[in-house]
Formats: C-alpha cells, structure tokens, sequence
C-alpha cells in the first residue's frame, strides 16, 4: 500500500482496554463518516482467533490472517481502526496514533462495571499505570504521529473527538 495514495487519513485509536476507545471511534466515525474498524470484532467475524491462551483466559490472535483480511478495507484511508494493540500493524498503515488514557479510579470503576475482577482487572489497571500502549506506540510510530488524549470526563470526550477532526481537516489541507 503507497501512502501517497490514500485521499484520507488512517487514524490508530489506542489504549488499555475500558478507556473509552470504543466511544471515541463511534462517535467520531458518526462524525466524519470514517470507517470504524473495531480489530476485536474483525477478529472474531473472520476466524482469526486461535486456541485458547489458559493465563489470560482469552484466545490467542492470529495477526498475520487478520492482517491479510485488513490490508485491503485500509487501502483508500478514511478508516478508524481501534484495538488495544499496536505493534503489530504495519507502520505504513496510520497518518495518526491516538493513545487514549484513563485515570486509575476512573479505569478501576468502568472495567468493574463491565465484570472484570481479580487478574484481569488487575493485570489492566497495570497496564495503564504501567503505560503500556503508550509505549508500544511511541516504540512502533514515528513520535510526530502519536497522541495522547486523556479520556476521564464527558467534557474530555467531547474535546478529543474534536481534537480527532481537526486533526483530520489539518491532513486533509497538507495532504491532497
Ligand atoms: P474501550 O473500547 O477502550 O474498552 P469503551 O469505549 O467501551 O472503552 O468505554 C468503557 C466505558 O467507559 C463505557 O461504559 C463508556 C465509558 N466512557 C468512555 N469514555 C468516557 C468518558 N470520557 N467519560 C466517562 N465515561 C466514559
């Protein structure tokens, strides 16, 4: 895929899981009528899930199958791809990395909300004290491409989708 032919921008929405990727990229792909690309779902809809992984009670993915599937629906641009990885992608892939971040107490209460308890809750929370996906993207993007959007309030949210598109518009003047 030749970046110079994408007439919009890829956008990356990163982060430990609960910190409101999925909200952002809803509403932003009902904003600006990008494609919301929700890896996890993909993932399941075209078998890329493998045998189950016992310590984290979840099923491995098989990246190189869900890349192969993916390379195609990003080739124009004008996608929002969300999932709460970031390194095995291919760099050419994205013009934006969003690394969303969620305060500890803020992040404890919503994945207790969604069921998580013992390990795995624990294991998130260390993930984003740790900042983990933060790293992952700074260590896998180019430093002028990655963002990070505190996401703790409703008054957040709705500046960093506006932050998101006026990113957006931004490219669009430098780019095409
Ligand atoms: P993710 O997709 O990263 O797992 P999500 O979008 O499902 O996260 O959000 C997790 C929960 O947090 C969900 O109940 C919505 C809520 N939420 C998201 N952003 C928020 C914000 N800025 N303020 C308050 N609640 C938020």
């Amino acid at each position: 895929m030749d970046t110079r032919k994408r007439i919009l921008p890829n956008i990356l929405i990163t982060g430990t899981p609960g910190v409101g990727k999925s909200t952002i990229s809803r509403l932003l792909s009902e904003r600006t009528k990008f494609a919301w690309r929700e890896v996890s779902k993909l993932a399941e809809e075209y078998n890329c899930l493998d045998e189950y992984d016992p310590e984290y009670n979840c099923p491995f993915l098989n990246e190189d199958k869900l890349l192969d599937i993916m390379e195609g629906m990003v080739a124009k641009g004008g996608n929002i791809v969300d999932y709460h990885g970031c390194d095995f992608f291919p760099e050419r892939w994205f013009d934006g990395v969003f690394v969303i971040r969620t305060n500890n107490t803020s992040l404890y209460d919503r994945l207790s909300a969604r069921g998580y308890t013992g390990k795995k809750l624990e294991d998130n929370i260390q993930c984003e004290i740790f900042e983990t996906l933060l790293e992952e993207a700074q260590s896998s993007y180019k430093p002028e491409i990655v963002q990070e959007l505190q996401n703790n309030t409703e008054d957040q949210l709705h500046s960093n989708i506006n932050t998101i598109v006026e990113w957006i518009e931004r490219w669009k003047e430098e780019n095409i």
